[in-house]
């Protein structure tokens, strides 16, 4: 398992939690977002999924991957 904080742009509301949440679990990885902070912490198995993926799956969403 590893971990990867990342911050996104255009988060604002609970939508935008479940959205990006949604779509991190559609990858088979579990994110926690932090609308404060603007950023979301999500926990993954590098065997089966990269962060390109996980960043890719956030911007299909909308949102901007800022780091
Ligand atoms: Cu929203």
């Amino acid at each position: 398992m590893a971990i990867v904080t990342l911050k996104v742009e255009g988060m604002s509301c609970g939508h935008c939690v479940s959205s990006v949440e949604g779509a991190v679990k559609k990858l088979g990885a579990a994110g926690k977002v932090d609308l404060a902070a603007k950023t979301v912490a999500v926990e993954y198995d590098d065997s089966k999924v990269s962060v390109e993926q996980i960043k890719l799956a956030i911007e299909d969403q909308g949102y901007d991957i800022v780091s």
